[in-house]
């Protein structure tokens, strides 16, 4: 690794909105840190790591759901949103978390999960109590289709699928009804048109904003307003079911979330919204994020994670050279300077990057880095994954008793006697919830009992307390791209321009502000490639470059390890990436 710190401007730059120049980080707690030895983690286990946290340079924190819940989703299926559940602590640590992360400079997001609940939230248990209940309009209950058997295939009131397999309804014998729920079953959708459900919900939030937190990543937004009718979906549309449209994007998605920016974020100034929109495209996303229309602060956009989804989920193809690069390009782009995305490779749904898009046996180190380098300089909010920073691995699920997540158990139960095929060990959201890699010992520092899930075997070579004594791990790199982020003026408010380097395997592009720019090279491939076009244009051929950072011990042309010499020529190795300044 090459750094030349010296080349950064002193101090924080300015940055208004402030978090333009922030990072975010991302907490799983189940997975993040276990102080009581259950085998889980928990708050007061994410209080002992604030200090991490503040020493890496993060200035948000967003914890997964800490509420009540049965945990059928591992929280995102809430059923008291004024609680946290034992499993995690208590309301008192939760305040203690929050006073310790403002005293170290970090503000705290929640997860917010209202397009369901949990069917053992009180709302849903007295709507379920019958067609009289004074809540059953508080969810979606209708009738078994006309003509057919109550509770047999295809009596189902529409044909949408669950986003976790199978049908979107749930019959309740006792009713003789249905309940909608596009999560799991466990998680019935709250129906938004009903504007009771909207005070509560904006309500709850307030009740957070007052207490303190700074803020809500919105879990699942695009899918609270349904066409009116519910009526059947089309054919599916890979990667997602069938219905899908009939519920993504529906019509009064926006007005909803004008409503609950008015009468929640509005009387909270500077609280952060980061809005989850899994069907967003680079068309639709201004929608979302464009500050005038005062939705949300950034939009999650889920499609270059997606990227490789073949016919469903489990079924990945090899992604194309250059595919992820002109997803990430295309959203830089259709948001130009007037959006603001969340940048990030991982997240509790998603595998890790380095086993997914980079080599993690050949090239473990220079692809994570290089991986990390091609997103997190981008225009927007770049987001870590708790042990992204460290180039964590995915799990090791060889037998079907290996999975926890429900997606996943409930392929296995829809296939059965297929074992485990390769594409849901590969792909499972099992893969980014196993522990956080402390130490060496056992259970990697995560826990003194067992890990409620099992740890990769990579778990003894990577880990934080080997990271931090490396000057050239993947964790100094991390924090070395998080302090461009926090000085360079053209990181924080520069436009975005990619530049063609002549082959799709090299991932290039410029960040300019008034009086400071960036270039970064990434050679997201496993071949050497010598950058063409690059060097032929005018803007960018001045030999006024300086190597701020790069990921190569001795760059193939060593005239290169000097702070201020001109931009090389040279070819860049496999996974190369080299951060310029000027
Ligand atoms: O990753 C997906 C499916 O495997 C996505 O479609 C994902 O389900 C969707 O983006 C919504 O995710 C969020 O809400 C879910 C929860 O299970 C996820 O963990 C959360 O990120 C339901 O609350």
């Amino acid at each position: 690794m090459i750094l030349h710190s010296d080349l950064l401007p002193t101090g924080r730059g300015d940055a208004d909105p402030w978090w333009m120049n922030a990072v975010l980080y991302q907490i799983y707690p189940r997975s993040f840190q276990d102080s009581d030895g259950d085998g889980v983690g928990d708050l007061q286990g994410i209080v002992r790591r604030l200090e991490y946290l503040a020493q890496l340079g993060v200035d948000i924190v967003w914890i997964s759901p800490i509420y009540r819940s049965p945990q059928a989703d591992n929280g995102y299926d809430i059923s008291d949103y004024r609680d946290i559940d034992p499993l995690f602590g208590d309301l008192e640590t939760f305040d203690a978390l929050v006073a310790r992360a403002h005293e170290l400079g970090m503000r705290i997001v929640m997860d917010l999960v209202v397009n369901h609940t949990s069917v053992e939230h009180p709302w849903f248990v007295e709507s379920a109590t019958g067609p009289d209940s004074a809540r059953r309009d508080w969810y979606y209950w209708r009738d078994p289709r006309p003509g057919a058997v109550p509770g047999t295939p295809g009596a189902e009131p529409s044909n949408w699928e669950s986003f976790f397999g199978g049908s979107a309804w749930e019959y309740d014998p006792a009713s003789g009804q249905y309940y909608l729920h596009l999560f799991a079953r466990e998680q019935p959708d709250l129906n938004w048109e009903n504007p009771e459900v909207r005070d509560a919900v904006y309500d709850m939030m307030n009740w957070w904003l007052d207490r303190g937190v700074d803020g809500f990543r919105v879990d699942a937004i695009d899918v609270i307003s349904k066409r009116p009718g519910l009526p059947d979906g089309g054919p599916a549309r890979a990667p997602f079911g069938v219905g899908h449209e009939c519920f993504a994007d529906g019509p009064r998605l926006h007005d909803f979330l004008q409503e609950m920016h008015e009468r929640t974020f509005a009387r909270h100034p500077g609280s952060f919204t980061v809005g989850e929109a899994s069907n967003a495209s680079p068309e639709s996303a201004l929608l979302f994020c464009d500050p005038d229309r005062r939705e949300c602060t950034l939009l999650i956009p889920c499609e270059p994670v997606s990227l490789g989804q073949k016919t469903g989920k489990f079924s990945p193809r090899t992604l194309a050279a250059g595919e992820l690069a002109d997803v990430m390009s295309t959203w830089q782009e259709a948001l130009g300077e007037r959006g603001w995305n969340a940048l990030y490779l991982e997240n509790h749904d998603q595998p890790r990057a380095v086993s997914r898009f980079g080599d993690p046996h050949g090239a473990w180190y220079e692809s994570a880095t290089a991986l990390a380098t091609a997103y997190f300089l981008q225009r927007g909010t770049p987001f870590i994954y708790q042990g992204q920073e460290i180039g964590m691995l995915g799990g090791h699920f060889t037998r079907p008793s290996d999975f926890r997540d429900v997606e996943s158990l409930n392929y296995l139960s829809a296939h059965p006697g297929e074992g485990v095929p390769a594409g849901l060990a590969a792909i499972s959201r099992d893969n980014g919830r196993t522990p956080m890699q402390w130490d060496s010992s056992p259970a990697a520092g995560f826990t003194s009992g067992t890990p409620w899930i099992d740890l990769p075997p990579s778990a003894s070579s990577i880990h934080v307390e080997r990271q931090l004594a490396d000057a050239s791990s993947v964790l100094a790199f991390y924090r070395a791209l998080i302090d461009a982020r926090h000085r360079v003026p053209a990181l924080t408010s520069g436009s975005f321009r990619r530049v063609d380097a002549g082959d799709p395997g090299l991932f290039v592009y410029v960040r300019s502000s008034e009086g400071s720019e960036v270039l970064v090279m990434t050679n997201l491939s496993g071949r050497a490639i010598t950058p063409r076009g690059v060097f032929f244009d005018e803007d960018l051929s001045p030999s006024r470059w300086a190597l701020y950072l790069g990921n190569m011990a001795s760059p193939i042309d060593s005239s290169e390890a000097e702070a201020g010499d001109p931009l090389p020529s040279s070819t860049m190795a496999p996974w190369e990436a080299r951060v310029y300044l000027r």
